[in-house]
């Protein structure tokens, strides 16, 4: 019989390490800060959080969204840097070019990005359903002011195309594109190859991501994984690396981090409402 796990009332534990979350919230609760959190934790960092809209959504689909002004947003980001301090930060949904341009000025106040504190930009633009989450003015702001300060950009191939204008179809498009994201001065460039059709020389069962700093290519392999639930899993994947540099890991270390977490969440992921379920954390509860 196993045996009931022993408690210790003195035990005391340290401060984690702290990831900073600059996101939208999913009523839903399958992505945007909802999932970074849930990857924090499981990942082992506190999550603190930015909220830069709100979102009213379940599982098929966004319906609508409210930004949050922009000095609400670079209030939260301050007031949280100012105490417990922040070891890593990511953005996903932000909705606005004047809240683009709130965090960057805040980002530069508290050491965010731009070499300090590493700074994970997740060019986020749409929902898995296609509702825009950016406003098409707001492009050239994480161009200009958001990509010029990151550690590492993570975007997809749909980002890619908005971004840079290169359409990823294989290798050296792959490369191409990483340093087209270099150009406007990310430091390192993940690009996802989930969504890459199996071309010749590639294999079905694999799905690989470069990963370029300073140009350096690293390869990621993982299994292809055919799941219909894969909701929340962009911003899944940027915040248990974000978690890893939280960390204190190497950018490398904190992407096989990364890759880890979200090939079991995929794997894991479930059915929820009528739509898309979302990836899953749940496996990591120990209790
Ligand atoms: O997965 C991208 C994303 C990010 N943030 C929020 C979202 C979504 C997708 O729906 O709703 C708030």
């Amino acid at each position: 019989m196993s045996e009931a796990p022993q408690h210790d009332p003195t035990r005391r534990r340290e401060s984690p390490p702290v990831a900073l979350s600059i996101a939208g919230t999913d009523s839903g609760g399958g992505a945007g800060m909802t999932a970074d959190v849930r990857a924090f934790a499981a990942c082992g960092v506190h999550g603190a959080v930015a909220v830069t809209a709100v979102t009213v959504q379940n599982s098929l689909g966004v319906s609508g969204f409210h930004p949050i002004p922009p000095e609400v947003v670079a209030d939260q980001i301050r007031t949280v840097a100012g105490d417990m301090g922040v070891d890593a930060a990511k953005t996903g949904m932000l909705a606005t070019a004047e809240i683009i341009a709130a965090i960057a000025a805040v980002c530069d106040e508290v050491g965010i990005g731009s070499g300090g504190i590493p700074f994970v930009v997740d060019p986020v633009a749409a929902s898995m359903h296609g509702s825009s989450l950016l406003a098409d003015d707001a492009l050239d702001a994480v161009r200009t002011q958001l990509l010029p300060r990151a550690t590492l950009v993570t975007p997809n191939l749909d980002e890619i195309a908005l971004l840079v204008d290169v359409k990823v179809v294989d290798d050296a498009s792959a490369r191409e594109a990483a340093r087209a994201l270099h150009d406007l001065g990310a430091h390192a460039v993940l690009v996802k190859g989930g969504h890459l059709e199996a071309t010749s020389g590639r294999r079905q069962d694999e799905c690989v991501d470069l990963l370029s700093i300073d140009a350096v290519v690293h390869e990621f392999r993982s299994p292809r994984l055919d799941r219909p639930h894969t909701h929340g899993g962009g911003d899944s994947l940027a915040s248990s690396i974000t978690a890893g540099l939280a960390r204190g890991m190497s950018l490398v270390d904190a992407v096989a981090l990364g890759k880890r977490y979200i090939t079991r969440a995929v794997e894991d992921s479930y059915p929820l409402g009528a739509g898309h379920g979302p990836v899953s954390s749940l496996w990591a509860a120990a209790l």
